[in-house]
């Protein structure tokens, strides 16, 4: 291993201890690009034909890799790199990293989790008020003079007391649950395991979830274990009065069935931030008055942004420093 460069005055705190190499994979914040360039001179992993000789050349030397939830670092990568002993996430998800590969290496894994939640629970709560009262869709057509030519707009859905149902009690979705408490909502859940002590009506499956609730709120992880867990019959049970609202994985969702039932009146409206090909959404999607859509901007406040960066640094500085994580991910 080799000692990473610690002549600058800017990082020199930051770097006192570090040995090995950084490794950035993916692009990230730009401020968080900059300081792993400037104080960490850490390397960016080229794409395609590079990749290889890249490998070849620095693979041995690099001891963490810093990524997105978005990116991650796959079970290739992870053979690649024969040193690797972090991955280290900007963001709470990190289903685009193979965990398991990571584990059977012995790699800490960590994320940044607790930071982001309330302005993804902030973002949940305006998508049901956007989908039910149709903010959106009433801006464009003032926007597009429909006001002055057409009149007033359709009534829309009223959002205090409709019943909620949120497929992953976990952090965010509690933060849900207690904002739309606040509007009166009763709530209900389905977890793989029912929480002891929950306030909130457990459903043993997301389709029977479905089937009793309004609207639909998906805050699960995403990664294998939760594909298509809102599949065509948990979208059928929710029904042409039934609102989907997604702020967790497109991956979760079956899009296909999702685009089909919004679009022939199978569902009564969506709030979609994450999609299953991002930055592609469904063509459909994009002629959808009932729908909105918004491009995966859940934690995307300066403020929760900077806590997150914060977060990345810290997770990366203490595994330089004694090789631990702050906040590993524990599955
Ligand atoms: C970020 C997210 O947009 O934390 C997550 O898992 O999906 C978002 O907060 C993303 O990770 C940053 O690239």
């Amino acid at each position: 291993m080799t000692t990473v460069g610690s002549e600058k005055t800017d990082g020199a705190q930051r770097n006192s201890a570090r040995t090995g190499r950084v490794l950035r994979v993916g692009p990230l914040k730009p401020s968080l690009m900059d300081t792993l360039a400037g104080d960490y001179d850490a390397l960016v992993l080229p794409d395609g034909d590079e990749r290889t000789g890249f490998l070849a050349l620095h693979g041995e030397s690099i001891t963490a890799a810093v990524t997105s939830g978005r990116t991650g670092v796959d079970a290739e990568l992870i053979a690649g790199l024969p040193n690797l002993g972090a991955i280290v996430h900007f963001g709470v998800g990190y289903d685009a990293t193979d965990v398991d590969a990571a584990r059977e290496r012995g790699i800490g894994v960590s994320n940044t989790p607790d930071v982001l939640t309330d302005c993804v629970a902030d973002l949940a709560v305006g998508l049901v008020i956007d989908a039910l009262r149709q903010v959106s869709f009433s801006d464009r057509y003032v926007r597009e003079g429909r006001w002055i030519s057409e009149g007033n707009t359709p009534l829309t859905r009223q959002v205090t007391g409709k019943r909620v149902g949120i497929i992953g009690l976990g952090r965010i979705g509690t933060a849900i649950a207690d904002r739309l408490s606040g509007f009166r909502c009763p709530i209900s859940y389905h977890n793989r395991n029912e929480i002891a002590d929950s306030p909130y009506t457990y459903f043993p499956t997301a389709a029977a979830l479905a089937g009793g609730v309004d609207i639909l709120i998906v805050a699960a992880s995403g990664g294998s274990g939760t594909r298509h867990l809102v599949d065509r019959e948990v979208l059928d049970a929710l029904g042409p009065q039934g609102y989907l609202i997604n702020v967790a994985r497109g991956s979760v969702v079956d899009e296909e069935a999702l685009v089909e039932l919004l679009a022939g009146g199978g569902l009564a409206g969506a709030g979609l931030d994450v999609f299953a090909h991002e930055p592609s959404v469904p063509a459909a999607l994009t002629t959808l008055d009932n729908v909105v859509l918004l491009p995966h901007v859940g934690s995307g406040t300066v403020e929760t942004r900077a806590a997150m960066e914060a977060l990345t640094l810290e997770n990366l500085d203490r595994f330089l420093a004694d090789g631990s994580l702050i906040t590993p991910v524990t599955r």
